[in-house]
């Protein structure tokens, strides 16, 4: 029996599809790593296999984006489809409605729907539970597909949603994949960042920096925790916030628990209405998503505002799939091209601790390039509000 991945690809191709833009969320991993590696697949064999690579899949930077990428394909004929979290329904909702329905191109969603299904991630819920409702009021169609059973009807929908150039919403519930066996392919890890800075060297380093990745993540949160003082530290979702509540607990850590793209923000937001020094803890993949927000910092300017790029070339959260700044993305070359002045690269521990120690005039951008990998590590146990009371608390303090 194939493995229910396998079984809605094989729908995929029944419906017609030729491109499918895809973002992760970790219960659509080892379907991204079917889609993004066909031929290394073990499960996938003779005529299947070349029906599979014939379905062009592309690794998008925010949801939006595949939503345009989608309606130039589908301008070409093409039939087109999106793998998403819910939560990406809100990063496209607009281009859904003012570009795909208001042109009357079709388009297919395949949303992983959590915060229904044995949800642990407590901010999954609000946006999971109101899915169905926003998709009734944008008047876009859905079927619910609430186990493997329901995956042998979408080839047949795919058809007609592509005949009468409809968007159509395929809710899949956790529960579809409960019982898979397939594997996330060892490849889907990618090439962490490296980078040669061809800045002129500063005073005391040597002509040309090659910086290879050393350190995971956890490493870094390690060598960084001792230096956070009386900081407010805003730190990206997933398992960095929950690596850094493990290393070092503060009132002044607000742990994002969902808002992917948003530590920037939050951290600018922050800076610019307290005196206290700020320092975010973002990721490459979040940065991707929302790469506008430094360009928004570098013109405000707060002084008293850090931004830590953790670059390790991988959605670390969702499973390691690679992001762009494993391929070709420069984030301090992305930061200082949207004129954060103060920037700089760091990869050793020697360096990131003595970056750290620098009272420097912000803002500053710190890119780090780390090893991808997590560390296995719980969930916070704080609730939301006693995460945004503790930071509120400090924050007033005088
Ligand atoms: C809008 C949206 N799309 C997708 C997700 C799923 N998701 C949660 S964390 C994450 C990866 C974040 O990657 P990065 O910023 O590089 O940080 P890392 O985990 O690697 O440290 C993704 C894709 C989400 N929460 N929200």
């Amino acid at each position: 029996m194939p493995n229910p991945e396998e079984e809605l690809i094989s729908e995929l191709r029944r419906g017609g599809v030729d491109l499918v833009c895809t973002l992760p969320c970790d219960r659509v991993k080892r379907l991204i790593s079917i889609l993004s590696y066909p031929k290394k697949s073990s499960t996938f064999r003779g005529p299947r296999q070349t029906d599979i690579s014939q379905l062009l899949h592309i690794p998008l930077t925010r949801e939006e984006e595949g939503v345009g990428i989608c309606a130039g394909a589908a301008l070409a004929g093409k039939r087109t489809a999106i793998v998403l979290q819910n939560s990406g329904i809100g990063n496209m909702i607009n281009a859904l409605l003012s570009l795909t329905y208001f042109y009357r191109l079709p388009l297919a969603l395949f949303i992983s729907h959590r915060g229904i299904y044995k949800e642990k991630i407590a901010a999954q819920i609000p946006m999971g539970k109101k899915l169905p409702g926003i998709l009734k009021g944008a008047g876009i169609s859905y079927s619910l597909i609430e186990s493997r059973a329901d995956l042998k009807n979408i080839g047949k929908k795919l058809t007609s949603v592509y005949r009468k150039n409809s968007i159509h919403a395929f809710l899949l519930s956790p529960a579809v994949w409960e019982d898979s066996t397939c594997s996330v392919k060892p490849s889907m890890v990618s090439s962490p960042p490296a980078f040669c800075s061809d800045r002129p060297a500063k005073a005391g380093h040597k002509e040309v920096r090659k910086l290879k990745p050393v350190l995971t993540r956890y490493e870094m949160l390690e060598i960084i925790a001792p230096y956070l003082d009386d900081a407010v530290v805003v730190s990206n979702l997933g398992v960095p916030s929950k690596e850094l509540f493990h290393i070092k607990h503060r009132p002044s850590n607000f742990y994002m628990l969902g808002s992917m793209g948003m530590a920037t923000p939050i951290g600018l937001g922050i800076a610019l209405s307290s005196d206290k020094k700020i320092i975010v803890i973002d990721g490459d993949g979040s940065l991707l998503m929302n790469p506008g927000s430094l360009a928004t910092a570098a013109y405000c300017s707060p002084e008293n505002l850090t931004i830590l790029a953790i670059d390790n070339g991988a959605y670390g959260s969702t499973g390691n799939q690679p992001t762009l700044t494993g391929k070709c993305v420069d984030l301090e070359l992305v930061a200082r091209g949207f004129g954060m002045q103060n920037t700089c690269k760091v990869a050793g521990k020697r360096e990131l601790s003595s970056i750290m120690k620098k009272k420097d005039i912000g803002p500053r951008f710190i890119h780090c390039i780390a090893l991808p990998g997590n560390r296995d590590v719980p969930n916070i146990p704080l609730s939301r509000l006693e995460i945004k009371r503790q930071v509120q608390g400090f924050l007033t303090i005088r």
